[in-house]
């Protein structure tokens, strides 16, 4: 086949919506004879799974001092927000960070707003420019309406860093701390495939607790719980079909000075 397969099977990254199977699968599905490969076959059974999990918004959750609200987003304003994030993306490519060890690190990401995040032999901090250069654009009206309504409407976050988790991709216990002021909660925003968030304390080490979030669960971080040790142990691959090639986003808004 040339040129462009509109029926490809999903690549790596963030595909937002792009078209997802591949053309000898869906030729099996319709009855021609091919035989369906086990990659399409798992991704199907497991964004069934996903719908069938489907729920309505849930009571809201504490955990060691995470405010997480299941279910905050319907899917509406879900697929709202990766139309915006897809635009965001086409201006400041995802690009893999960098550890100061000089690592590279499993989740791809980007920013918008006035920094963004970013890591590399220098340390960690927040910058006005992209790697590649130039500005980050702006923090998509959706994501600031969240904020608004869940945080402040007095002052809108500095950042909207964009984590994007890929088959395999984690994110180690960590505390957000490169910010001026830690009186401004972090608002971290989920989309996409089921995300297992590891929650410690405010000092390294100690017990952990564990929770699943879910395509449009919104955790606020702030408060005491400020400065939890919090990461991602993993992602459940092609658990969600907002994202057609799966994976999750992660969105964190902050303030940052
Ligand atoms: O992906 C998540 O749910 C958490 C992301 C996170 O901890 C961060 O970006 O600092």
């Amino acid at each position: 086949m040339t040129g462009r397969d509109p029926f490809r099977h999903p690549g790596p990254g963030l595909s937002f919506g792009a078209a997802g199977d591949c053309w000898p699968c869906v030729e099996a599905y319709i009855g021609r004879g091919a035989t369906p490969c086990k990659r399409w076959l798992a991704m199907v059974f497991a964004q069934k799974a996903g719908f069938l999990r489907e729920r309505t918004a849930m009571t809201e959750l504490e955990l060691r001092g995470f405010r997480i609200l299941p279910g905050y987003l319907d899917g509406a304003r879900q697929a709202a927000l990766v139309d915006g994030l897809r635009a965001v993306a086409a201006k400041a490519p995802l690009f893999t960070p960098m550890t100061p060890m000089g690592r590279a690190m499993s989740v791809r990401m980007t920013s918008a707003g006035r920094y963004g995040w970013v890591s590399g032999s220098s340390g960690y901090r927040y910058d006005a420019a992209h790697p590649g250069g130039g500005p980050w654009p702006d923090i998509p009206g959706g994501v600031l309406q969240i904020w608004r309504d869940l945080v402040s409407a007095r002052r809108d976050p500095d950042c909207c860093l964009i984590n994007y988790y890929g088959e395999g991709a984690r994110m180690g216990l960590h505390q957000d701390r490169d910010e001026a002021d830690f009186s401004w909660p972090v608002l971290s925003i989920s989309l996409g495939d089921d995300g297992l968030l590891r929650v410690g304390n405010t000092a390294r080490g100690g017990s952990t607790v564990s929770h699943w979030l879910r395509s449009g669960d919104v955790v606020v971080m702030g408060g005491d719980a400020r400065l939890t040790y919090h990461g991602v142990d993993r992602i459940r691959f092609g658990s969600s079909s907002l994202l057609s090639g799966g994976g999750r986003i992660n969105l964190t808004c902050r303030v940052v000075d």
